[in-house]
């Protein structure tokens, strides 16, 4: 039998890959860490999601890992990663669905004023508030990946005026797009709801700090479902509070789970959400990882690959 392919992730048990993968590849020698890895020199593939630092340089005849989300922050972190084997990310459309979806949701909330009538009916009070036709409000997507895109293009197609920055240039039909660092200057002053969905790199952490919030015009919202590492907390609380900012819709943390003690929970103008914007579904991602466990042992080219340089 072929090597083994073993579930590197505490979130859940791994039954429903599992199953998945026995549906794709037939009978495989399949292990968790929760039923124990028995003789690790067996794994051949490494399903990954937040493992220990220093536990996959311990499989010797590993061939490739494939993280089970789409940003891959969470092997690179680990500065043991075994060096030479191939690094894939789950490509999962229900995933990039998801995630657009939860853009568009904290950004019509925002845009309709809804928090404003929440308040207003508890109060009992029959008040419509001034609004901003969607035509004015310009919505701008950190990161212009497929998810990115994905989330760009849905906006465009509900009439806002979306725009896009990406470290290097992209043309995409019906986006305004921005690049590189003096981009990043021109890309935050035209953006009134800033979605992040950049990776978190060398490069992109702490990106957006006190001068990043002060390019943004009054009043802007932020959106973010990206990682928590891009955000100076202090420069965001300090923008919130200022009104600099109108408020925020935060998925990712510095520190995940949120400590119980951080001002983002009790904030009034912070929403928090506990890192599901895009959760990874074993029945919509596991087409692509069984598609690169076939390729790798056909010895073909693997798919969705990520350069380690860069971090995507
Ligand atoms: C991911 C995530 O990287 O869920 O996919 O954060």
């Amino acid at each position: 039998m072929a090597g083994a392919i073993a579930y590197i992730s505490r979130d859940t048990d791994g039954v429903a890959w599992r199953k998945q993968l026995e549906a794709g590849l037939g009978q495989i020698d399949y292990r968790t860490i929760a039923d124990g890895l028995g003789n690790t020199d067996e794994i051949e593939v490494a399903l990954a999601w937040k493992p220990k630092p220093g536990l996959l340089a311990t499989f010797k005849n590993m061939k490739m890992i494939v993280s089970l989300g789409m940003g891959v922050d969470h092997l690179l972190a680990d500065d043991k990663l075994p060096e030479g084997v191939p690094i894939t990310r789950i490509m999962d459309d229900g995933l990039v669905g998801q995630m657009s979806e939860y853009a568009i949701y904290w950004a019509l909330r925002h845009h309709r004023d809804i928090d404003k009538y929440a308040a207003s009916q508890r109060a009992k009070a029959w008040k419509p508030e001034e609004f901003v036709d969607s035509i004015h409000r310009r919505i701008g997507v950190m990161g212009l990946g497929t998810i990115g895109q994905d989330t760009a293009k849905k906006f465009a197609a509900l009439g806002f005026p979306a725009a896009g920055w990406s470290r290097t240039a992209k043309t995409i039909a019906g986006i305004e797009t921005f690049h590189g660092a003096d981009g990043f200057r021109k890309f935050l002053a035209r953006t009134d709801i800033l979605v992040d969905v950049l990776p978190l790199t060398r490069d992109t952490k702490g990106l957006l700090n006190a001068q990043a919030f002060a390019t943004l015009p009054k009043g802007a919202y932020f959106i973010n479902m990206a990682r928590g590492g891009h955000v100076v907390d202090a420069d965001l609380l300090t923008a919130l509070d200022s009104g600099h900012l109108s408020g925020a819709a935060l998925d990712v943390f510095n520190t995940e789970p949120l400590p119980a003690d951080h001002p983002y929970w009790t904030h009034p103008k912070v929403h928090v959400t506990p890192h599901i914007a895009g959760a990874t579904n074993p029945r919509t991602a596991s087409s692509s990882v069984i598609e690169n466990i076939k390729r790798l042992r056909a010895g073909q080219p693997l798919i969705n690959r990520v350069d380690p340089k860069t971090g995507y």
